[in-house]
């Protein structure tokens, strides 16, 4: 075992030192006439910063209203309940594996979740280990080996509306921001 582990170690060690070492004349002919320049970070100009806010402005806004929202149905052994109107109150109990079938948020059509959570909180105290978003109002059920999950984010949706004026409360915005 350790010596499949060093094997695939060195491996990836030596893979690193070729790509990170130029290679010399030995390649000759096979290596590109002019070499790809290392990408490097130029600051935009302030007229192309002021273009790129207006093009990814309406993408981003699209983006944000999607966030709020999660559904999904999930297929995985396990069990799960969870009932939630954010961290003021919610009840969950679950352990599930599962491959999950929709959207949370911008993250879609297909997505793993696994779920290992008893606890309860209320006004925002927790008692044991809750694993959603706290803002989430919203239910989930997962009964042998499938489930369904619906919520909404209190967090996403002041995100979204605050978003119409460049805030990017949850750092998801694209492109360069204006409050930067
Ligand atoms: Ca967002
Ligand atoms: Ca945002």
């Amino acid at each position: 075992m350790f010596s499949t582990t060093a094997k695939l170690f060195a491996s990836v060690a030596a893979a690193a030192a070729l790509s990170l070492c130029p290679l010399p004349s030995m390649a000759g002919g096979e290596m590109p006439a002019k070499p790809c320049a290392p990408a490097v970070q130029k600051p935009a100009s302030q007229k192309g910063d002021v273009l790129h806010m207006i093009l990814y402005y309406v993408p981003n806004r699209v983006l944000d209203f999607v966030d709020i929202f999660r559904l999904s149905v999930g297929v995985g052994v396990g069990y799960g309940v969870n009932v939630r109107l954010t961290e003021l109150a919610e009840v969950g109990l679950g352990n599930y594996e599962s491959t999950r079938f929709g959207m949370k948020g911008r993250i879609l059509p297909i997505y793993e979740e696994n779920i290992d959570e008893a606890g309860v909180a209320f006004l925002g105290f927790v008692n044991g280990c809750l694993q959603r978003d706290p803002t989430e109002i919203g239910a989930d059920l997962h009964v042998g080996v499938v489930g369904a999950q619906a919520a909404v984010s209190v967090a996403e949706a002041a995100d979204f509306i605050v978003g119409f004026l460049m805030i990017d409360l949850q750092g998801d915005d694209l492109g360069p921001n204006p409050w930067d």
